[in-house]
């Protein structure tokens, strides 16, 4: 009896130990919603949109992006200057521990020069470089429109 007891026992204890369903917590560079909008007809420049949340326990900010597609890749800022939308360069972006940064149309964008696609390509890697933060690359998708990510 007393076996069949230490046995149940520690079946008990072993259940307790199970991995419940919760969620572990986030950690690092989490980027989603990544597109690349597919150059309109002619074109070899196009802009790129994700979101990206900074899960990492420091203040960092973004000082890069590459892609394989393209020769060179740029952060913009859209702002408003004298009533026109005007685009402006960035060459580090910060993010604090828990923001997020988000890439939107008529935003902060990325901007993709000399692209050069396979005619059947449906995404590209885009690597995101941060002055504390390992690299982070992720698949793009290629796509006519943006809409899903409003
Ligand atoms: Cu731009």
């Amino acid at each position: 009896m007393k076996k069949v007891l230490s046995a149940l026992t520690l079946s008990l204890a072993l259940l307790a130990c199970t991995p419940t369903t919760e969620v572990p917590p986030k950690k690092g560079m989490e980027i989603s919603s990544a597109i690349v909008r597919t150059p309109m007809g002619g074109q070899t420049m196009t802009a790129g949109y994700f979101q990206l949340t900074n899960y990492t326990k420091l203040d960092d900010a973004l000082i890069g992006v590459e892609s394989p597609v393209a020769a060179r890749v740029e952060m913009h800022a859209t702002e408003m200057v004298d009533g026109r939308m005007s685009m402006r360069k960035k060459v580090s972006l910060d993010i604090k521990a828990g923001d997020t940064l988000e890439f939107k149309p008529k935003g902060l964008h990325l901007m993709l020069f000399d692209v050069a696609l396979q005619a059947d390509q449906k995404d590209a890697a885009l690597t995101l470089k941060f002055k504390h933060a390992p690299d982070v690359t992720i698949i793009a998708e290629i796509a006519d429109t943006v809409s899903h990510t409003k």
